[in-house]
């Protein structure tokens, strides 16, 4: 097979095609590169200056480098940017925080939640005792007094967990901290997709109401693929040894080296003008579709304060999540069906669809682009044939 013919094919695809998939983004050509240098090579187990192995001294000056961006970037005592993803950084943070069989408060994965938040086929819900916290049915919004409440019925919840993977507002951290804190339980907030809002001001900051923060690199921060852990000085030695030799082996420094490309650009002032251009986008993508055909895009919450846009499609009963996913994917425009907080329907197939703009905005679309998007969107659905309107729009953009 030609490896390499595939690539240029995949290449070919996330060119010409229009991405709304709100977890993936386009990495620069410097972050790129990195990831495919030569630390490829290099095995480094431990930390700067404490390693297992010779030859080191180059390495552990990129990690170092990279270790004092994320403090930068996000104003945290400490950094760990050796977790190989964003769930990896999440078994790092219970492994540093928790005893095996410990119980956990988590957002509900069918609410938007995460997989590696407690789920009972996932690592996290097998080794630790995960309840979870949803949405109110009316507003769509967490329900904090269910947090409340539960924290008064288990009075020996170890640690909350607050963050999501498909919520389009703002997330409280303060609010849901400070219960955490009066029931005497530890703080940790996943900023996986918000993680580039975070970081611009954007979004408020749970860094300093939080125990642990874990994100994972390459959605709205758009760096490799990979994770981080943030904490406090007190959890410094806790959560590095978890990560190493706790839950990880040899570091990937090659993706540590494009890290640390990805954390400079995100500390230029460009950056904060990309995430407003993505936070827009969304935003205008949510009205013009609901302008469109109100009842066939539910649009969750009414709106978005973030990168993503839910979306229920049962409305005018033609359509659910699996169909518009797949009906869309032949036009060339990409999504994902998503389950929406007390679906009817099962998760293979949902109701609804999550959509967002981080990759798109990457590209060079924005807000005012919506409207466009949003018709072939609409019309791709009515089964019209729109790929060749959906490649004149991506030659377009990368003219601009
Ligand atoms: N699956 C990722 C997402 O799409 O949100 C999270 O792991």
């Amino acid at each position: 097979m030609d490896i390499f013919a595939l690539i240029e094919e995949e290449q070919q695809r996330q060119a010409s095609g229009i991405n709304l998939i709100a977890s993936e983004n386009s990495v620069s050509d410097n972050v790129m590169r990195a990831m495919g240098s030569v630390f490829t090579n290099k095995y480094a187990e431990g930390y700067p200056g404490k390693r297992w192995y010779g030859g080191c001294a180059v390495t552990d000056r990129i990690e170092q480098y990279a270790i004092d961006k994320a403090k930068k970037l996000f104003g945290a005592d400490h950094a760990n940017v050796q977790p190989h993803s964003g769930t990896s950084a999440n078994i790092g943070a219970y492994m540093a925080l928790l005893k095996p069989g410990d119980k956990v408060l988590a957002f509900n994965l069918s609410h938007g939640g995460h997989l590696s938040h407690g789920a009972p086929f996932n690592l996290s819900g097998k080794f630790f005792q995960f309840i979870h916290y949803g949405v109110r049915k009316d507003d769509g919004l967490i329900d904090v007094d269910e947090v409340k409440r539960m924290f008064k019925e288990h009075k020996d919840i170890k640690l909350m967990v607050a963050g999501a993977s498909s919520y389009p507002r703002a997330i409280d951290f303060e609010a849901l901290a400070s219960i955490a804190r009066e029931h005497e339980a530890a703080f940790m907030a996943d900023i996986a997709h918000i993680s580039g809002l975070v970081a611009t001001g954007r979004h408020p900051s749970p860094v300093a109401c939080s125990d642990v923060v874990t994100m994972s690199t390459h959605k709205t921060l758009r760096g490799p693929r990979g994770g981080m852990v943030l904490c406090k000085e007190e959890h410094k030695s806790a959560v590095d040894r978890a990560i190493f030799p706790g839950s990880q082996g040899g570091p990937l420094e090659h993706i540590i080296a494009a890290k640390a490309v990805m954390l400079d650009e995100a500390l230029q002032p460009d950056f904060k003008k990309y995430i407003d251009a993505v936070i827009a986008a969304a935003k205008e993508l949510a009205k013009a579709l609901a302008a469109i055909n109100p009842k066939r895009y539910r649009v969750l919450t009414g709106g978005t304060d973030n990168h993503m846009v839910m979306i229920d499609v049962t409305g005018d009963g033609k359509l659910n999540g699996i169909q518009a996913e797949k009906t869309l994917e032949k036009q060339n425009i990409y999504i994902n069906k998503n389950f929406i907080p007390y679906d009817p329907l099962p998760v293979t197939v949902t109701s609804g669809i999550r959509l967002g703009t981080p990759m798109i905005v990457s590209q060079g679309a924005t807000a005012a682009d919506m409207g466009r998007i949003a018709k072939l969107m609409d019309a791709a659905l009515d089964g019209k044939d729109v790929a060749k309107d959906v490649s004149v729009f991506m030659k377009e953009l990368a003219k601009r």
